[in-house]
């Protein structure tokens, strides 16, 4: 009848201890004192930033956990349908200033941490990021659960506490990449909540036997504890608090006691610290495979807790197996976690007696795939030796899956002996493989590309074969999204304001519905509009130019038009192109009089972006830029005419520094390359323009704002293929195919920007080989930064407007939108709002 009992001792006791949300100032500097005196030990005498930092931090935390354990109580109350995001990776970056405007603090804050001596913008920058991640795949995930969490939705992140993040780059006096390890948790972490409490014993290596019916027994191998870590994740403007639990690992039994008592320490230790090693540290590896038995473990062991733990929870509302999808969604963030798919598999038919065609049935119901790209060296694929030995069931129930499948595929086309082969779970050779996406397709209820162009090439390419087999229905597109929340009111709370002052709508209102920005569309006639808004982005230039001057000593003029691109290094994303771009604009001023440089549009160009350690290519190009850089910063002539930045250590609160000082950002990957990209969309939010190819969300961004907003250029998807193929069978001499680029790569090879036989490699791949078709677009991109220029010099009104229509029309990209469209279409999960 909905009558509680008090579950013990006396509830007005209880009820007069619990906490409530403080909110006014004192209730804050109290909150602030008492953790720097009683949880910290300090007192003001001693107290510097970082401990300021960390009592805020604390105090914040202490309201987090308020409506994280209000939320969590009401979502096991009702149980209603949860969805669960499985991701290696989530880039969370810093989480104070977050968290702050997501409660609706941050005023208070600012006033308490006054009143106490301290500005709280210092403390803000005292904290570390939480690099969990290495790019887009990892800060989608970041975005999507404070999303999840905006939208009132009933939704858990899972992932790996990582003890070193991604690494730190440092840049070497040869001006090469230098790493770093990043002991992130060194300083105390407020920002999560262990749960020494909830723990699961994950298998590995070992010897599984068959015992009939399609079940088997595992036993044997390691065993490793599963310690959960949850990191509550609020959302904005709701009482909604979510959780993002992290899986640390440890020895099962602290000590191997038996090698332990025969006097063995130092064996008793290593057993220990192989468990740890699970968790040790991030793969620093972004769109490429590596086939590493660790990385293998780690998604094993990861997949295993998470899944044990949401049928744990599942087991709470006492429903039968069958009805296991209507509580549980479970959406697989690209193919690491497809490990999860033959691991339900083995809980349900090893564990739970659940027979094979129902599990099957099961799984298929509560999975959802996403693919991040259709790069060939970034599609997952373990050897099956490999498999055999750390997952020996798990191999054994791809081989059924795998069996089931091609029967249905040879009843569906029978004799076709290629379509066989093509289609397996395994590649065959030696060694055999397994195939993962393969696997995420045939094991998910859904299959979605990150953007229109890349689910088309998901549906043509990769997947071919599979949208025959299934129907065009199972294969869907969710353009991926951004949230207005970090990645506009945090990082640029000037234009949040100006734009809230303009259309009028409270932030609270506009920011959770991102189309209401259409209001703006009117100011772009309005020229006092124009000023205050030009003005936002000139400070926003300023505020870039100090910490380049403090953090590299170099001088840039915020007159200047800034152009940024910063991303992972990769060859596909063609940093190579705006390098050779920039060396061409550098002869061409060089080959001007004084006079006519005077007149040239100064530019400054920022790079920005780490390259995976092991990735040679990337890691030169690096020391390119950095030594062309030197060479042109250096040179008189170009004194306030053309400026290059290579910005060390990117990460996501240099973003929220770089991203708001932008007038034109570059999104140059060859076309069909880049699946989405999500950093576009940030830069256009912010009244930044895009230079870039036809690719991924580049082609809806335009349609959203108008292409005449965008500056396009490059040959399209279309035509990547058959100049490959040229390439390769009737290559033309860079001299004839575009004499421009080929004197940009004359000067490199005479030596011009350092010793050039230590760049021949980069120059040969433009030359040689040039698979990214740096060559083919090279003429056009230099032609479409000429139309930059020109917009930006002849009528820097026209272009202020332009970018008021961009921002005005970029609705569609707040991932709020993604996460409904993921929520209704996939997971058929509902809003639910906690009440207070
Ligand atoms: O995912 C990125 C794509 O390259 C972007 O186009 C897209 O916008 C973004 C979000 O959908 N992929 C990405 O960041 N991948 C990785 O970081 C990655 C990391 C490890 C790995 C493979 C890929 N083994």
């Amino acid at each position: 009848d909905g009558k509680e009992i008090w579950p013990r001792g006396d509830e007005k006791t209880w009820k007069a201890g619990m906490r409530g949300i403080p909110n006014t100032v004192s209730d804050i500097t109290n909150a602030i004192v008492y953790h720097v005196q009683s949880t910290l030990a300090r007192q003001a005498y001693n107290l510097d930033n970082l401990g300021a930092y960390q009592a805020v931090a604390l105090s914040v935390r202490d309201d987090l956990i308020v409506k994280w354990n209000e939320t969590q109580m009401q979502y096991t109350r009702k149980q209603p349908k949860r969805a669960y995001y499985l991701s290696l990776e989530f880039l969370m970056g810093r989480t104070l200033d977050n968290a702050l405007l997501n409660l609706g603090l941050k005023q208070q804050y600012k006033a308490a941490t006054h009143k106490l001596g301290f500005n709280l913008e210092d403390l803000i920058d005292a904290e570390r990021d939480a690099a969990l991640g290495n790019g887009g795949l990892g800060r989608l995930a970041a975005c999507y659960l404070d999303s999840g969490a905006t939208m009132e939705l009933p939704l858990w992140g899972y992932g790996l506490r990582y003890h070193y993040g991604l690494f730190a780059q440092h840049i070497a006096p040869d001006g090469s990449q230098l790493e770093a390890p990043d002991p992130w948790l060194d300083t105390d972490n407020p920002w999560e909540i262990p749960r020494q409490d909830v723990t699961y014993d994950v298998r590995f290596y070992g010897h599984a036997e068959r015992i009939g019916n399609g079940k088997a027994v595992w036993t044997g191998g390691q065993e490793v504890l599963a310690v959960a870590y949850d990191v509550p994740i609020p959302g904005y403007s709701t009482n909604t608090v979510n959780n993002l639990r992290l899986w640390d690992a440890k020895p099962k039994r602290g000590f191997d006691l038996n090698s332990f008592n025969a006097g063995d320490y130092d064996r008793a230790i290593q057993e220990n610290s192989s468990a740890e090693t699970l968790t040790r540290v991030l793969y620093p590896n972004d769109n490429h495979m590596l086939g590493k038995e660790l990385r293998l473990k780690q998604q094993a062991f990861w997949c295993a807790a998470s899944l044990s733990d949401i049928i744990r929870r599942f087991k709470q509302v006492e429903k039968p197996w069958s009805e296991f999808p209507e509580y549980v969604s479970i959406q697989l963030n690209d193919t690491h976690p497809t490990i999860a798919i033959p691991e339900l598999m083995r809980m349900l038919v090893d564990e739970e007696d659940v027979p094979w065609g129902d599990a099957w049935a099961i799984t298929t119901k509560t999975f959802f795939y996403t693919n991040h790209t259709v790069l060939p060296e970034a599609l997952e694929k373990w050897p099956v030796p490999l498999m055999e030995h750390v997952l020996p069931r798990h191999l054994q129930i791809i081989y059924d899956i795998n069996m089931a499948f091609l029967q249905a595929v040879e009843r569906k086309w029978p004799n076709d002996r290629e379509r066989l082969a093509r289609m397996s779970l395994i590649q065959e050779g030696e060694p055999k493989y397994v195939r993962m996406a393969f696997l995420a397709t045939i094991g998910s209820a859904k299959v979605n590309g990150v953007a229109e162009l890349h689910s088309h090439l998901v549906r043509e390419t990769i997947l071919r074969d599979f949208v025959d087999f299934f129907g065009k229905s199972k294969f869907a597109n969710v353009t991926n999204g951004v949230t207005p929340r970090r990645w506009l009111d945090q990082c640029n709370p000037g234009l949040s304001n100006l734009i809230t002052d303009a259309i009028q709508k409270p932030k609270a209102v506009w920011l959770k519905d991102l189309t209401l920005l259409k209001a703006l569309e009117p100011f772009a006639e309005d020229s006092v509009f124009l000023k205050k808004w030009a003005l936002i982005k000139h400070n926003n230039k300023k505020h870039l130019a100090d910490y380049i001057k403090t953090h590299l000593g170099i001088t840039v003029n915020p007159q200047s038009l800034f152009d940024i691109q910063i991303k992972r290094i990769h060859e596909y994303k063609r940093q190579s192109l705006n390098l050779l771009g920039v060396i061409h604009r550098y002869l061409t001023l060089k080959a001007m009089t004084s006079t006519e440089r005077k007149k040239v549009n100064p530019r400054v160009v920022i790079f920005g972006g780490k390259a995976a350690p092991g990735y040679f290519m990337a890691k030169l190009l690096i020391r390119l830029i950095v030594n062309t850089a030197r060479t042109i910063n250096a040179d008189a002539d170009m004194k306030d005419i053309l400026t290059v930045v290579f910005v060390p250590d990117y990460s996501v609160s240099l973003a929220e520094i770089l991203i708001p000082a932008s007038d034109i950002s570059q999104h140059i990957s060859t076309a069909g390359t880049e699946a989405s990209g999500t950093s576009n969309m940030k830069f256009c939010l912010n009244g930044g323009l895009l230079l870039g190819t036809v690719d991924g969300a580049n082609i809806e961004i335009a349609e959203e704002v108008d292409s005449n907003n965008v500056f396009f250029f490059g040959h399209l998807t279309d035509a990547v293929e058959d100049l490959r193929h040229q390439h390769k069978y009737h290559p033309i001499p860079v001299e004839e195919r575009s004499p421009a680029l080929a004197a940009v790569l004359k000067e490199i090879e005479e030596g011009r920007f350092g010793d050039p036989t230590i760049y021949q490699p980069f120059v040969d791949t433009i030359r040689l080989s040039d698979y990214y078709l740096v060559t083919d677009d090279f003429d056009s991109y230099v032609e479409a930064n000429k139309m930059v220029d020109d917009a930006y010099v002849k009528d820097p009104e026209e272009w202020t407007k332009k970018t008021i229509l961009t921002v005005s029309r970029m609705g569609k990209f707040s991932s709020d939108r993604a996460i409904m469209t993921y929520a209704e279409e996939f997971w058929n999960i509902e809003q639910f709002a906690i009440k207070f």
